[in-house]
């Protein structure tokens, strides 16, 4: 598989130049799946990466909060991922595969969907090289725990019970939850931090913290935020995170583990607003400062 980095002229994540067509010698790449081919309800996510990418060139690299400079990490933006006309599962191969592709070459990928079916694509791949050692957090509005939902196995609403075949979970965040998935939950024993419990509260992270392997993959449905903070997504869910408490939570797990993936899935861009985008472009270089510079 032949990874292109994308033109110069079109400009990467952070608006950085991207003179660098060999992602060997890169800190991270930033892979846009712009497919939207799994979800349930609102379609449009497939067009979150080019959005994300164009909020991100208005972010101040210079962090004041965390006192670190994502100036300094050399990101390399690829070309989107063309989806398999076939369908949601061979997509999901072609992603894991060139996915597969760059972990041989760069260390980190930060993944921009998409719907959130991609993420098994990234934890597939992941975990063949961390095995035991991994744990991915999600963070999101929903468990996503269904085997199978409206007769497919690769809905977004199951990504989490592909990813559980593959490595073990930490779900955070989450208050949209149906009968059967809180069945599974129970009999799977897998921590889960509902938005409700957890809202204002600290003394969770911790004991969270403790529970996770050597290496994580983070997952970021951006519909884990209230939609006050991230109104552009398929499927809003009140009563969400906010802004401190994702970025913390993702901080504290860059300070005691080793951050090996992360990805952003789920932005639908509403038009004539870029708050979502540009939410979620800041975050991404809080993730990038997390997993790099800490
Ligand atoms: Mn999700």
């Amino acid at each position: 598989m032949t990874l292109f980095a994308k033109n110069l002229s079109d400009g990467g994540f952070g608006g950085l130049e991207n003179s660098q067509p060999d992602i060997n010698d890169v800190d991270a790449v930033v892979l846009p799946v712009p497919y939207d081919g799994a979800v349930s309800y609102m379609p449009g996510s497939r067009l979150g990466p080019a959005a994300i990418i164009e909020a991100s060139a208005h972010v101040e690299l210079y962090d004041a909060q965390w006192g670190v400079d994502c100036e300094q990490l050399k990101i390399a933006t690829l070309n989107p991922v063309e989806p398999d006309v076939s369908g949601p599962g061979a997509t999901i191969s072609r992603v894991e595969n060139i996915y597969d592709g760059i972990l041989r070459k760069a260390g980190f990928v930060l993944m921009l969907g998409g719907d959130h079916s991609l993420t098994t694509a990234a934890v597939t791949a992941l975990a063949k090289r961390f095995k035991s050692t991994l744990t991915v957090v999600q963070l999101d509005a929903h468990a996503d725990l269904r085997d199978i939902y409206q007769s497919s196995p690769y809905s977004h609403a199951c990504v989490m019970r592909r990813v559980i075949e593959r490595a073990a979970i930490v779900q955070i965040g989450v208050r949209n939850i149906s009968r059967e998935e809180a069945g599974f939950i129970k009999k799977s024993g897998h921590p889960v931090y509902p938005a409700w419990e957890i809202a204002d509260r600290t003394d969770w992270i911790g004991p969270m913290l403790e529970g996770l392997s050597e290496h994580v993959y983070i997952t970021v449905d951006l519909d884990c935020f209230d939609p006050s903070v991230v109104p552009g997504v398929g499927t809003p869910e009140p009563g969400g995170l906010t802004w401190a408490g994702v970025t913390n939570v993702i901080r504290m797990i860059g300070s005691k583990r080793k951050i090996v993936g992360a990805d952003m899935m789920e932005l639908m861009p509403i038009p004539g607003s870029v708050q979502s985008e540009f939410t979620a472009a800041k975050l991404g270089f809080k993730i990038l400062a997390a997993a790099l510079l800490s």
